[in-house]
């Protein structure tokens, strides 16, 4: 059974970062309502949840993916884009730690999980507000002896890649046109969202099922056209936070050792 790596939703949530959003009241019993359905969605997948401790005083601490990269060999751990959110690294590297080697990003390298998108052996990364060619340099030196290809991807307009595109499978990339440069994913299938449906393009793959944030019909039914068996649940609260769901997991690659 695999691993994912989840944290309840911080009782501070609300004062969490807004990039693109305008901040609005956030009712934090139904965020952890939504979030605590996320996990039982994942649980029905097959993954075994493992929360990391809560930290109430960090607002943003629920979307632990930023924190680092989990792949088959090792864990990378960045400095983190926000300066607010970095505290959130140290728990979640020591979970890792129990799975993986641990390496680091330094600065003035800056990476958000969100910003790396995983698609077989390569690893596209968003050059974004969060996360900066630096750390696309040495994520490139640290996994040459390990056969991945690092990809930089020009993305604006959203917080991060996965914020504008969404690996589906079958060589299948879910993606807002408008957010990101799409000529690096050239040879993949491109399903363009409709522009009315901006946050669908962010959905968690999970071998043939796919978790998305329900109110985009069209996407939905594109998903389910791609073949996927669609799982869309209300995550209203945790947009308001600009959170997604990739961004509520860790998924541990397995098997793990
Ligand atoms: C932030 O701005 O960092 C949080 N409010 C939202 C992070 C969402 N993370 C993600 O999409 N990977």
């Amino acid at each position: 059974m695999g691993i994912a790596l989840t944290r309840q939703v911080s009782a501070s949530l609300a004062q969490c970062e807004l990039t693109y959003l305008e901040r609005t009241p956030i009712d934090l019993d139904r965020a952890r309502r939504q979030h605590t359905e996320y996990e039982a969605l994942l649980r029905s997948f097959g993954w075994q949840i493992v929360r990391l401790p809560t930290l109430d005083d960090q607002p943003d601490a629920v979307f632990v993916e930023d924190t680092a990269i989990a792949l088959d060999e090792l864990a990378i751990v960045a400095p983190m884009g926000a300066a607010s959110r970095v505290p959130e690294a140290r728990t979640v590297e020591e979970a890792l730690a129990r799975y993986f080697p641990v390496r680091h990003l330094i600065a003035p390298a800056t990476l958000d999980g969100g910003d790396v998108l995983r698609v077989g052996r390569r690893l596209f990364v968003g050059l974004s507000q969060r996360t900066n060619a630096v750390a696309v340099d040495q994520l490139v030196r640290l996994l040459a002896p390990y056969e991945y290809e690092v990809v930089p991807v020009s993305v604006a307009g959203a917080l991060h890649l996965k914020s504008a595109c969404s690996y589906v499978g079958d060589n299948g990339l879910l993606a807002n046109p408008e957010w990101l440069d799409l000529d690096p994913f050239q040879g993949m299938e491109i399903l363009p969202i409709e522009s009315s449906e901006t946050w669908g393009a962010s959905v968690l793959y999970d071998d043939g099922r796919v978790v998305m944030p329900a109110g985009f019909p069209r996407t939905e039914g594109l998903l389910e056209r791609w073949g996927l068996d669609v799982h869309a649940i209300d995550l209203s609260e945790l947009r308001k936070a600009e959170g997604g769901p990739t961004c509520l997991s860790i998924l541990l690659p397995s098997p793990v050792t």
